[in-house]
């Protein structure tokens, strides 16, 4: 374990092995993980977090590449979380997969770490935006946060994005898709991908009327941006699209923005450390399950239990709230 010794330090001074073995600690729930994190917490805060989301194979990791293939041509960093990815990450020449991403022979501006959902109890939340906030810790000036946007858990995820671009595509991920999943309440900046493909100037239409209609009182007008992340086009226009959605949060208070979400990433952690104290291996599960076996309903249950843990909770004063 000696090797594990100042992590904190370690990841300060560069060391690609701290950064992921730091981030392992915070996708296992590491204990150890919130305590070598307090000496990196003032580093957080200088990336710009970029969160893409969008329907299976709407074209997202290979948008990815490009916006990190871009970011390095103008000579920023990139770390880039991938959560449950379906599709490798092919930028060929610039960035290459995972296990070829981790010998470094690549270039060092870019680091790719995955992450998997399936088994994951609800920790993902947690999991991606400890692993943001440690890439940001090590210094890399964009983060990138790639999530499907299938459900709840995924979209919990952008929580650690100051930016969330969702893409789309002709077919499988038409606007009124889009909207059934709740994907255009998500957006700050909307990319019609595959724009090489039929279909694609009237998904950019149906989209355009989508966002006008339904954000007309907001302070941020959703751009819509046709791509084609395939064959690179439209890739500068996503990357000024986030620019500006950068420009606007800035001048509206970044720091309140960003509390907000902290608020969210706190709620989210305080609900996953409870549920595994309450129903975890040393939790109760068994007593739970003799008290239905006597016959006890699980309205009676659930607020006697409640009850139990009110109790062993000290009431807020109001000078704590
Ligand atoms: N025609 C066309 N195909 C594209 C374009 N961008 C990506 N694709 C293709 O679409 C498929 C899915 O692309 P990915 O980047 O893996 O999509 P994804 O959204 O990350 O997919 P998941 O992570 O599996 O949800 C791949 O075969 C890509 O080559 C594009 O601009 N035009
Ligand atoms: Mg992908």
């Amino acid at each position: 374990m000696a090797q594990a010794h100042n992590l904190a330090e370690r990841l300060v001074r560069g060391d690609r092995s701290a950064l992921a073995r730091l981030i392992t600690w915070a996708e296992n729930a590491d204990p150890r993980f919130a305590a070598e994190f307090v000496a990196l917490w003032p580093r957080v805060g200088r990336a710009w977090r970029i969160g893409v989301t969008g329907p299976p194979g709407a074209g997202k990791s290979t948008l990815v590449n490009e916006l990190a293939r871009l970011e390095r041509s103008r000579s920023k960093t990139v770390g880039i979380v991938a959560v449950d990815p379906t599709s490798p990450f092919t930028g060929g020449a610039l960035l290459g997969d995972r296990i070829r991403m981790d010998d470094r022979t690549l270039d060092p501006g870019v680091y790719i770490r995955s992450m998997a959902s399936r088994g994951s109890h609800g920790g993902l939340a947690r999991a991606s935006a400890s692993a943001c906030d440690v890439l940001d810790a090590f210094g890399f000036d964009s983060l990138v946060l790639e999530t499907v946007g299938v459900g709840q858990a995924e979209y919990d995820v952008l929580d650690a994005a100051d930016t969330v671009v969702v893409v789309l595509c002709p077919g499988a991920g038409d606007s009124i898709q889009a909207m059934k999943a709740g994907l255009l309440e998500v957006a700050d900046v909307l990319v019609v991908n595959k724009s090489d493909l039929p279909g694609a100037d009237r998904l950019l239409n149906d989209l355009n009327e989508a966002v006008h209609v339904r954000f007309l009182k907001r302070a941020w007008n959703v751009p819509v941006v046709a791509a084609s992340a395939g064959t690179q086009a439209g890739v500068e226009q996503v990357l000024e699209a986030v620019e500006a959605h950068r420009a606007h949060v800035v001048a509206q208070g970044l720091e309140s923005a960003r509390r907000k979400k902290r608020v969210q990433q706190v709620h989210h952690m305080l609900a996953e450390l409870l549920a595994e104290q309450l129903w975890g291996p040393r939790g109760w599960s068994a007593r739970v399950e003799r008290e239905l076996e006597l016959g006890r309903s699980p309205q009676e249950l659930a607020a006697t239990l409640l009850s139990e843990v009110m109790s062993c909770l000290k009431t807020p004063t109001e000078a704590q709230r």
